[in-house]
């Protein structure tokens, strides 16, 4: 059976799910998206990430035509419609219809759609072996030109580095800005532990501010870590403890080898595992209800 499609203000097949090929989100990238996950029947940081996809529609000047609260509603019915209670859902939103130029005065109305489907998940060996990272020659895009906070269509910059990843066989890349600082990796955000220090780089460095970052920051408060949000280089990533990753479909992933150099004992790290089992404390107690 195929999915039910949220397309502007529809509920579609995916074969009727179709968008122009004058949609700017397809000719140029203009849009926005975000992807977020349903835990047994619950939406997991709703509101976070519907204002993180408000917050980017503004910075790029697309204004949504739905209310947070309506939009909160479609999202919730396209995973109720598709009777999914572990689900990935992916929201998008583009400038719309217009002409071939790049001109967004032309595009009258924003296209919307939301997709929920089964969650693939990662392989259990990759939590439990750990990963390998590589730091990938493309270098993250300079917030003045495009803010790498920016959610967008526009994600040939990760792209490029997920290749460049792929390429040297590694399972991630890791992202430098311009300065040579630690942005993040291709879709995951980066920490390192140092002794009793949780550090992350700052969305300043060039990170997205993930939803997930920002859960681990406040377990990291809870369980009696020093937070820092603080530059880092690849040194300090080779001479930290334990290193791991952080996003909405990965959770949390141990790193244990960075550019050839192993990470603490090669084994994903202590702080890292208790951390990952208060996520999934978390995601257990909160969310959004679907089936009520
Ligand atoms: N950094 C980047 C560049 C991302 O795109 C994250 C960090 C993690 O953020 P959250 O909010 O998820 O903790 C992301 C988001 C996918 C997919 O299909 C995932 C992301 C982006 C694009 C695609 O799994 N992750």
């Amino acid at each position: 059976m195929g999915l039910l499609i949220y397309l502007n203000g529809k509920y579609v097949t995916e074969e009727e799910a179709k968008i122009s090929v004058f949609d700017h989100g397809l000719l140029y990238g203009d849009g926005v998206f975000e992807g977020l996950r349903s835990y047994n029947g619950k939406i997991f940081k709703l509101d976070e990430h519907l204002l993180r996809l408000y917050n980017s529609a503004k910075a790029i000047s697309l204004e949504i035509p739905l209310k947070f609260e309506e939009f909160k509603k479609a999202v919730i019915e396209t995973v109720r419609k598709n009777n999914l209670k572990d689900s990935y859902i992916r929201i998008v939103v583009t400038r719309g219809v217009g002409d071939l130029g790049l001109d967004p005065r032309k595009c009258k109305k924003p296209t919307i759609f939301i997709i929920a489907s089964k969650i693939q998940l990662y392989p259990e060996s990759l939590y439990e072996k750990g990963i390998d990272v590589v730091t990938v020659p493309t270098r993250r895009n300079m917030s003045e030109t495009l803010n790498p906070a920016i959610k967008s269509l526009n994600y040939l910059n990760n792209i490029l580095a997920k290749i460049e990843a792929n390429n040297s066989g590694a399972t991630e890349g890791l992202i430098l800005n311009q300065f040579g600082y630690v942005s993040e990796c291709t879709g995951e955000n980066i920490f390192i532990i140092k002794k009793n220090k949780l550090i992350t780089p700052p969305i300043s460095a060039g990170a997205l501010p993930g939803i997930t970052r920002e859960v681990v920051i406040n377990i990291g408060d809870k369980i009696g870590l020093e937070v820092k949000e603080e530059n880092i280089t690849r040194y300090d990533i080779f001479i930290s403890d334990e290193c791991f990753l952080t996003g909405t479909a990965a959770e949390i992933v141990p790193v244990v080898k960075v550019d050839g150099r192993i990470i603490g004992d090669g084994k994903p790290g202590k702080i890292t595992l208790k951390i990952r089992d208060e996520f999934h404390k978390i995601i257990e107690e909160e969310g959004i209800p679907i089936y009520e």
